[in-house]
């Protein structure tokens, strides 16, 4: 077993972008699997399923702010080792700001709870079927979504997951106080979750008990949190090729992906780009007609204007486009004696791409030296030329000629 976690611990990323050809998705999500608290169970089928469905896999990692910070989904399945209280603070902060944290845990007579417990929740250790049924290896207990829960984004895709199978449903939750004649009802008064019970012929901690608490989800702060009292979920290699396992597993399939969409990190929203700031614009300052030749392969100039509201020393000149051109250069100069300076920039005018016969109007964009966006327009005259002369000559009904 030493050999295999040996291997599992090597840093595994894997960086797979499925994108259907295109080259323009952003980076796969991240999930960090942790092994750093005495995980030994094999993971790789599973994380063979994560990587085919475009996640970047992260196996252990310490458990840091720092790590976390570009995490879309932590996994933590059957931790041996206890949580030290620098990693819960970690997790739970990583939950706040949007993180998805998803715990699946077995029975076992000593569970691991200073992580659970910091959403309020704790696994008891027993078991949610008969103690019998639970060491049949090929045992596949069907836990039914009460029909309450199945708009719920977790079960509520593709067409509606209305029960999922645990391998023998090893474990459960209880609430804080762990004495409660009805914890799922406990813990519903508590979060804003979702509470799943197993079947009333169920152990709690070796004692019988009315629907023992299976699954838990709640929002916490920006981030969702779910816990699930098996690890079959994320499979388990020494099990698969066991037709019961695969049986789950497909049964299983639909509930996983509804799972990891829900806890998955949303994408940051791009902060919407503000609307550029008009600004006056005055195309050949010292002429009031604005007239352009497009045969010419002289220059003409176009000044950006200051006024009470805006400065026209902080264009930035190199950002600058015109009708399709950038400026050859540029110089502060007052064009029109009102004691501010404007920015007088001077094209080529076989540059400006985006003048055609036809334009009436030319449009200059920008940025300022601290990086916003400025617009202005001028009214534009495009004179005669032979270039529009012979544009319009083909512009014109050829008829007659055609098929001679
Ligand atoms: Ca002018
Ligand atoms: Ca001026």
């Amino acid at each position: 077993m030493l050999q295999v976690k040996g291997v599992l611990c090597t840093l595994l990323a894997v960086f797979l972008l499925f994108l259907g050809g295109a080259g323009i998705a952003g980076a796969a999500p991240k999930m960090v699997i942790d092994r750093s608290h005495g995980q030994n169970a094999d993971v790789s089928g599973f994380t063979s399923v994560l990587v085919s469905k475009g996640w970047e896999v992260i196996l252990d990692e310490p458990l840091t702010e720092q790590v976390l910070s570009d995490c879309s989904l932590l996994l933590v399945t059957q931790p041996s080792t206890e949580f030290e209280a620098n990693e819960v603070a970690a997790v739970r902060s990583y939950v706040q700001n949007g993180g998805g944290l998803w715990v699946l845990c077995g029975a076992g007579p000593q569970p691991l709870n200073a992580l659970p417990a910091a959403f309020g929740v704790s696994f008891t250790g027993g078991l949610v079927q008969s103690f019998d049924a639970n060491w049949e290896p090929i045992q596949t207990l069907t836990i039914p979504v009460p029909s309450a829960l199945q708009s719920h984004p977790l079960f509520s895709k593709p067409s509606g997951v209305t029960q999922f199978v645990y391998q023998s449903g090893t474990s459960l939750f209880s609430p804080a106080n762990p004495d409660s004649s009805d914890p799922a009802a406990d813990l519903q008064q508590t979060f804003p979750l979702v509470v799943i019970a197993g079947d009333v012929n169920a152990y709690d901690d070796y004692t019988w008990a009315f629907n023992p608490v299976v699954v838990v989800a709640a929002e916490v702060g920006a981030g969702h949190v779910l816990f699930m009292g098996d690890t079959s979920l994320v499979g388990d290699k020494p099990l698969s090729g066991l037709s019961a396992q695969a049986t789950r597993e497909a049964v299983n399939e639909p509930l996983v992906d509804n799972i990891l969409d829900w806890l998955k990190k949303p994408e940051p929203e791009l902060p919407a780009e503000p609307d550029p700031i008009t600004v006056t614009i005055n195309l050949r300052p010292w002429n009031p007609y604005n007239a352009i030749n497009l045969d010419s392969r002289g220059f003409v100039r176009v000044a950006v204007m200051s006024d009470s509201s805006f400065d026209a020393a902080n264009v930035n000149p190199t950002s600058v486009k015109f009708a399709g051109g950038s400026p050859v250069c540029s110089k502060p100069m007052n064009v029109n004696r009102d004691h501010k300076k404007d920015l007088v920039l001077v094209l080529w005018i076989p540059d400006l791409k985006d003048l055609t016969c036809d334009s009436v109007e030319a449009v200059l964009t920008a940025k300022t030296k601290d990086g916003k966006s400025i617009q202005g327009s001028d009214s534009v005259q495009i004179v005669p030329s032979k270039k529009c002369k012979k544009q319009a000559d083909n512009g014109k009904d050829c008829g007659g000629k055609k098929g001679k």
